[in-house]
């Protein structure tokens, strides 16, 4: 059957999470807070608005719209000082392959992700022009788990949602693409993404195998 997929991009594409989270964990200094790497579990495929104010209650910090703006600002500039130095280096195991058998099998992919760097961060890894279409923070009016990004994501494709593979690594992530009625493949740990249809540790889990599970 014709099938096409929609990738998420941090923790799926390319592993951004660091990178957020050094940006985050300078701003929550700066205000006075530790801010550990299980925290940064709590931002993964969050919005950035939603990650502030995350932030913000793990510190029990109030401040005023115009200081949130500010430190908005502040983070993404640190953060875009990582991502503009990423290179194709930075793709995960699988992904190059996985992207070569959809190529070769005329299979159709999207980019589904909460972040408003996805088109950069694409370009930068050299991943941009082999997209059928992007569909970002910027694209988006409700967040995941709510399954807008996908079902963009699907109408930019001409595909029915069923028809449609999702990969996604976090929790809110997984949750939009079963709410898309769409099939969903976790990468990460089962515990965490159990809704998933099929959870693999990373991207070499795409074997040509399961691909010929999922086409036929
Ligand atoms: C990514 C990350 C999130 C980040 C979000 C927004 O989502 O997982 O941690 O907060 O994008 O990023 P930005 O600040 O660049 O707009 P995804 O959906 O690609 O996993
Ligand atoms: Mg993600």
């Amino acid at each position: 059957k014709e099938i096409a997929f929609i990738f998420d991009l941090d923790g799926v594409i390319v592993d951004t999470a660091k990178y957020h989270f050094l940006a985050w964990r300078n701003l929550a200094i700066q205000l006075g807070f530790e801010f550990t790497e299980e925290h940064n579990e709590l931002l993964k495929g969050v919005s950035r608005v939603k990650s502030l104010e995350i932030l913000l209650n793990i510190g029990k910090v109030e401040i005023s719209e115009e200081e949130k703006q500010k430190y908005l600002v502040q983070k993404n500039t640190e953060y875009l000082g990582f991502v503009n130095k990423m290179t194709s280096d930075e793709i995960l195991p699988g992904v190059n392959d996985l992207l070569n058998y959809l190529d070769a099998n005329k299979i159709t992919y999207a980019l589904g992700s909460a972040s408003k760097n996805a088109p950069l961060i694409l370009e930068k890894v050299g991943l941009y022009s082999r997209f059928s279409a992007i569909v970002d923070g910027n694209d988006v009016s409700k967040a995941k788990p709510d399954p807008e990004v996908f079902l963009i994501g699907a109408k930019k494709l001409e595909m029915k949602t069923e028809n449609c593979v999702v990969v996604e690594d976090a929790i809110a992530g997984v949750e939009a693409a079963k709410a898309a009625n769409m099939t969903c493949v976790g990468i990460g740990e089962k515990e965490v993404l159990g809704h998933a249809d099929f959870v693999f540790g990373d991207m070499t889990g795409f074997t040509p195998e399961f691909l010929n599970q999922l086409i036929n």
